[in-house]
């Protein structure tokens, strides 16, 4: 009985045997399961991203301040990367595995030809006048378009405005990374040389015809540049239906040649939420970039309230509750989501919340 040993050096003796044990495994790249559950069992989805606003009240000064101290030709991109609160810049990652950031150009200047994996879309914040050319079309970008840049098309940015010329982007490139699926490639000169007439794919592909001769590729939209006024034009003459109770007239940007979405990987939307207008409170796992594109309101994000008016960015993570509210007359939100990815992958979920 005297060499028994006491019941606490026993439960010791047994964690100091688990610590080596553990310390063992690792040495081998080996971890205990049951030591990870609470990161791999989860009732819900933890979420990394937090909801968050850039203020363009903010973002422009600065963005002209970086046209004062670095040239487009120099940065390649003179963009100012929006980067969640939660992650590192180095990420990418604005929401989710999205990625947003301000891109300017000035007067003159050329944002030479490149192209990659990652798909962008681009939505004009001001100006008019600087140009996009996308695989040997060019068009134009005014105040409000929605423009495209499939995977792997070659393009290039410039200017002939008097004035700057600011955009948001809108990539896909914290997925392509976490996929180590990004290529990349400059062109070799500065910019591609033009081979289409201005607006082609608006000819081929905006006017409900389509040409029959010509390969439809169904991931990626063939239609360069959906124009504002055409785009707003739609959304005001929806404006008396009921549209959708937790969206208000929420139309989704289409590839003409699909009715899918206009890149594989992400949606793009216009939203008009009519004068008064206060959403109903719902969660999805898809999460998504607003940009105010015309008037001002609020959401209400997890609880927390983000006033907002035109030229702001903000972001709604996946699962988290949010309700939109214009103020003080009409407001159109442009936005995009991973959708297409949760789609894909069946991990599309939403759900109705109770107004707080
Ligand atoms: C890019 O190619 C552009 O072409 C903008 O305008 C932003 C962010 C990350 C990687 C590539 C552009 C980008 C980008």
């Amino acid at each position: 009985m005297a060499n028994a040993l006491p019941a606490s050096e026993l439960s010791n003796s047994l964690t100091d045997q688990r610590d080596e044990f553990y310390r063992d495994i690792q040495s081998q790249n080996v971890e205990a399961l049951w030591n990870a559950r609470s990161a791999i069992v989860q009732t819900e989805p933890s979420v990394q991203s937090v909801p968050f606003i850039w203020k363009w009240r903010e973002m422009r000064p600065r963005i002209l301040r970086a046209g004062d101290l670095v040239t487009a030709q120099e940065a390649e991109r003179r963009v100012l990367m929006l980067i969640n609160p939660a992650f590192e810049s180095r990420t990418l990652r604005t929401v989710g595995c999205i990625y947003a950031g301000i891109q300017m150009v000035l007067p003159g200047e050329v944002a030479g030809s490149h192209r990659h994996t990652p798909s962008a879309q681009r939505f004009v914040i001001e100006g008019e006048g600087a140009y996009t050319t996308v695989n040997g079309e060019r068009t134009i970008m005014s105040k409000g378009d929605y423009v495209t840049t499939p995977k792997m098309a070659w393009h290039d940015h410039g200017s002939a405005s008097d004035k700057p010329v600011m955009w948001l982007d809108g990539l896909d490139i914290p997925f392509v990374n976490i996929l180590d699926a990004n290529f990349f490639e400059d062109f070799g000169e500065e910019s591609q040389p033009v081979t289409k007439r201005a607006d082609d794919s608006q000819y081929r592909w905006s006017r409900n015809l389509r040409p029959t001769w010509e390969a439809v590729d169904g991931e990626n939209t063939p239609l360069l540049n959906y124009r504002w006024t055409k785009s707003r034009d739609a959304l005001h003459h929806l404006r008396e239906d009921v549209g959708s109770p937790y969206d208000g007239i929420l139309m989704e940007y289409t590839n003409p040649s699909s009715g899918g979405s206009t890149i594989p990987t992400m949606s793009a939307f216009l939203q008009l939420l009519r004068k008064g207008e206060h959403t109903k409170a719902h969660r999805h796992t898809s999460s998504t970039v607003y940009h105010v594109a015309e008037g001002a309101g609020y959401s209400i994000i997890g609880g927390q309230h983000f006033p907002w008016e035109e030229g702001d960015t903000f972001v709604v993570p996946s699962w988290v509750t949010h309700e939109h509210a214009s103020e003080g007359g009409e407001a159109v939100l442009f936005s995009y989501s991973d959708r297409p990815v949760l789609q894909a992958f069946g991990l599309l979920r939403e759900a109705a919340v109770a107004q707080q």
